[in-house]
């Protein structure tokens, strides 16, 4: 079998010397285009096919569990991913990756009984990722979410907007890379004479400079104005609370059915997700929309400093405004925080949760830290046990 090892050296940048396109003979890819193909994916993939002509290039469009659902511009794959591995530009990491929804992706098919594997995954241009919490108790861990995503429609409803809740959401987008748009929907539930415009001016305030736009899954105004961010080759994901009307807005996008959409039961405290997976789907246009199941809690990576910054930018301007170094903000006289509190430039509640959430991703990093050497040598061993294993099956294979 021609697999990849680690030892390999696939060297894209020394490739690239023969022009792209022409110089892969038969490789066409434009089957994939429908999947948001990006021409950056687009280069990449045909440099490792001109490789190794066995390899099928496809995007991931769902996880289950250990399958990985690759559409491909035949047949869609349902892989195993035990070995994917990132193929870095110059080399591949060794490191095993755990492919997500939206994954530019290699699949070895599977011989005689063999299944078919995911071998291969991109770099990422963008990962949208989160701490798991459940019911108040950390997870510890990550939950990857979405990757190569250009846009996040940050999901709320007019009805219960919830503005911390969008900080922490727009924090968690400007970490993964991609671009948050803030949507407000139901607005055909506000009472006669209630403003939208109330909600839209509270979503500008929390996510400043980031576009708001105000939508009815029901009646279909605001859908328009989205349609800019899902045009061929833009990928755009939907997250939120449960209920607030994703799933709704991914179907008036695909002017279809293509998601169940319900009620919440006001019974049950913990909700009900409709919508359980996360699933990639094509948009006529050649976009792509990745639906998701509601969060709950919204808890920030280690690393999301600089998120923080651009979420809280108006904060921290007046933060480096501040003439006293050591200054605590908490009411000094002369303390530029302080004045801007008083003057209302800046709401308290704003800086109480740029401090509160400050202060959890110092308890992340100290933890990160204690961990980091524990993390490592755990990666290590899974490492190893990947490469005895990849040496078990090359050897069956074989014999
Ligand atoms: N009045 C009104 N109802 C809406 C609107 N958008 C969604 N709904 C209703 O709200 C309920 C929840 O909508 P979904 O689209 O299933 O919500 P979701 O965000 O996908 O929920 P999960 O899949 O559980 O995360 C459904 O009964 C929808 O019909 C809207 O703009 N106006
Ligand atoms: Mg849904
Ligand atoms: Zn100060």
């Amino acid at each position: 079998m021609n697999t990849f090892s680690p030892e390999d050296n696939l060297d894209i940048s020394e490739s690239s010397s023969t022009p792209s396109g022409s110089s892969s003979g038969n490789i066409d890819l434009s089957g994939l285009i429908p999947f948001g193909l990006t021409e950056a994916a687009s280069e990449q993939l045909t440099l490792i096919i001109a490789k190794d002509a066995e390899l099928v290039p496809g995007r991931v469009t769902r996880v289950d569990g250990i399958s990985t659902f690759v559409q491909t511009a035949s047949i869609d794959y349902r892989a195993v991913s035990t070995f994917a591995r990132i193929a870095h530009k110059d080399e591949f990491e060794i490191e095993p990756a755990q492919p997500t929804v939206g994954d530019w992706v290699l699949v070895r098919p599977g011989e005689d009984q063999n299944p078919d594997e995911l071998e291969l995954v991109l770099p990422r241009i963008s990962l949208l990722s989160r701490k798991r919490v459940m019911r108040g108790k950390e997870q510890g861990d990550e939950q990857v979410l979405a990757s190569n995503i250009n846009t996040v429609f940050v999901v709320q409803a007019a009805t219960y907007f919830n503005p911390s809740r969008l900080e922490r959401e727009i924090a968690l987008v400007w970490g993964s890379g991609a671009t948050p748009v803030v949507v407000i929907t139901k607005i055909d539930l506000l009472e006669e004479g209630e403003d939208p415009t109330g909600s839209i001016a509270q979503a500008k305030e929390s996510a400043p400079g980031v576009e708001v736009v105000a939508a009815s899954g029901i009646t279909g105004d605001g859908i328009e104005p989205l349609r800019k961010f899902t045009e061929a080759g833009s990928t755009v994901v939907l997250i939120g609370a449960s209920g607030v009307g994703k799933s709704t807005l991914v179907n008036l996008l695909m002017g279809q059915q293509a998601m169940e959409t319900a009620e919440i039961r006001e019974s049950d405290t913990r909700g009900r997700h409709t919508t359980v997976t996360r699933q990639l789907l094509r948009l006529p246009n050649g976009g792509v929309l990745i639906d998701t199941p509601g969060i709950r809690t919204i808890g920030l990576v280690s690393g999301s400093e600089d998120a923080l910054a651009k979420t809280f930018s108006d904060v921290e301007e007046y933060m480096w405004k501040c003439r006293f170094s050591d200054c605590g903000h908490g009411g000094e006289p002369g303390c530029t925080i302080a004045e801007a509190i008083a003057n209302g430039d800046i709401s308290q509640t704003r800086f109480d949760s740029y401090t509160r959430m400050g202060r959890e991703l110092q308890v992340e990093e100290t933890k990160h830290d204690a961990t980091a050497k524990t993390e490592h040598q755990r990666k290590m061993k899974v490492v190893a046990k990947t490469n005895r294993q990849r040496t078990k099956a090359e050897k069956r294979k074989k014999s």
